[in-house]
């Protein structure tokens, strides 16, 4: 047995997930902390999503006359499970996922937060009344349930992003089946079993509300193809979202994408270097450069960059890399080798687009010689070539300068991506033309703060190969409800709109 095996078989049972399930099957789940297998799942055929669809659908039949409090009132129990499991469920999500432990548990409480926001949600799902251009009638809007929805989720947020569409798709009187990344599925099974156990105590909730399938690519396309999903939610890469978001418009079917970011930190004269040090070191390489929001490029005025970059590569090389269990260390592995390999790629194409190399190189491979550990890079370009054009899911830090600020907002914008932008300024006129319409393109734009670690309380996702969804917070609920416009005549006559008549 090795040492991940120890140590996760009482998380998991403590998390209600049985030793039975751990070797029912073919999918090997490892972990990227040292490579050990974790587990070896069976997974869902295209029949299995096929019966578990219908069986989501007779839950809705049910769960969409739940009023929505009651609906909310699940939500809050499952938040309080949340409370409970906090750190056994951080842990997981740090085995299976490779992060270290206080974004794990980071993780957790983005769930929990969102459970509460579902919560006060459920009793303001609000529609608007309108006024009628017709005497004695009046309009309005009325929110409803919108039917399954689909939830297919990446490896590096394996629980929270699950949580952000569960927690409002639920409490909108839907019920989910959720599609975890193949390379986390533990922690998907871990959430399943806990709101399984607040489910099975909550009176007048159906069964199957909540529903996990396991497996790769066919059990995910069985899910987007089936016409009873009536929302897909995808969160991954913008390749998969290409191929998630015609098929399922194919059917009328509605999506929600979260794919890929090119987030970018434009760093002014101005700025507070300590501040842009900090913000964009925890942004460019926590969770080891795998957040969608992670920055991997940096825009910096020529006046500040020597001084700026030579304070990054020193922060880098600062940097605790190792098990992202032992406390202190700040940079856990890449998820698998697969990962490590296009890092490299990447490294190796900027090198010949003339770019500068600071770190990048495997580390650790004695101590974990099946896990990839690496320094994280900052590459000096000299332009925005192909490469830094392109999404590398690693920590990779791309330097450009600039002069004017409308220069560093058009390289910012220029790229497929829009997710996360950033600007370090203490230039009023600088700052607010950044998050104006002419300013940064992306679906988040900050300043003074990093591209990454979004609070659950706004929305959530991004323009361009992005894929244009909300989730999570401010209104994104809506994505979860069809809207029906009512117009009600409570008077004698029926006149037309418009001024049409039509007497006989
Ligand atoms: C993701 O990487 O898919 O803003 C989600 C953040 C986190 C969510 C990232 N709250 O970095």
């Amino acid at each position: 047995m090795t040492q991940s095996d120890v140590s996760i078989r009482p998380l998991l049972s403590r998390l209600g997930v049985s030793e039975a399930v751990l070797s029912a099957g073919n999918l090997n789940v490892r972990s990227p902390i040292d490579g050990a297998n974790l587990a070896k799942l069976a997974t869902h055929s295209v029949a299995d999503v096929d019966t578990i669809v219908k069986q989501a659908q007779t839950a809705f039949l049910a769960w969409r006359s739940v009023p929505a409090p009651r609906r909310g009132e699940l939500i809050r129990l499952f938040g309080e499970a949340l409370r409970a499991e906090k750190e056994a469920l951080g842990e997981l999500v740090s085995y299976e996922a490779g992060k270290i432990r206080v974004e794990g548990l980071g993780e957790v409480q983005e769930m929990i937060d969102i459970c509460d926001f579902a919560v006060g949600l459920s009793r303001q799902l609000y529609g608007l009344t309108i006024a009628s251009e017709r005497p004695g009638h009046r309009m309005l809007e009325t929110w409803h349930p919108l039917g399954v929805v689909g939830v297919i989720s990446a490896f590096n947020f394996p629980v929270a992003v699950w949580a952000w569409n569960a927690a409002l798709a639920i409490v909108c009187g839907n019920p989910v089946v959720w599609k975890p990344s193949e390379k986390t599925p533990l922690t998907a099974l871990a959430c399943q079993a806990l709101f399984e156990r607040v489910l099975a105590n909550f009176d007048g909730a159906p069964a199957n509300l909540s529903q996990v399938v396991i497996g790769e690519r066919d059990t995910g396309e069985a899910l987007v193809d089936n016409p009873l999903v009536a929302l897909v939610s995808a969160t991954g890469s913008t390749r998969m979202g290409r191929e998630v978001g015609p098929r399922v418009a194919q059917r009328f079917g509605r999506v929600l994408l979260e794919l890929g970011g090119n987030n970018a930190v434009i760093v002014a004269p101005t700025a507070d270097l300590d501040l842009a040090v900090r913000g964009i070191l925890f942004a460019a390489v926590g969770t080891a450069g795998q957040r969608c929001t992670s920055t991997r490029r940096l825009i910096v005025h020529s006046s500040v960059r020597e001084q700026l970059v030579a304070r990054l590569k020193k922060a880098y090389a600062a940097l605790p890399i190792g098990n992202p269990l032992t406390a202190g260390n700040l940079v856990g592995p890449l998820v698998d080798e697969s990962a490590f390999k296009g890092m490299q790629s990447a490294l190796a194409s900027a090198r010949e687009e003339g770019g500068v190399v600071f770190g990048g190189e495997r580390v650790l491979a004695d101590q974990f010689p099946n896990a990839f550990y690496v320094k994280p890079a900052i590459v000096e370009m000299k332009g925005q070539s192909a490469t830094v054009r392109h999404e590398t899911f690693a920590p990779i830090l791309y330097v450009l300068s600039y002069d004017t600020i409308d220069e560093a907002i058009a390289l910012q914008n220029d790229v497929p991506q829009g997710l996360s932008s950033a600007i370090f300024s203490n230039d009023l006129r600088e700052t607010e033309t950044f998050l104006s319409a002419v300013g940064s393109d992306c679906g988040i734009a900050n300043v003074n703060i990093g591209t990454s670690g979004a609070e659950i309380g706004g929305a959530f996702g991004g323009e361009k190969e992005t894929g244009g969804g909300r989730e999570s917070g401010s209104d994104s609920w809506r994505a979860y409800m069809r809207r029906a416009t009512n117009t009600i005549n409570y008077s004698r006559e029926l006149p037309l709109a418009q001024g049409i008549r039509f007497d006989v």
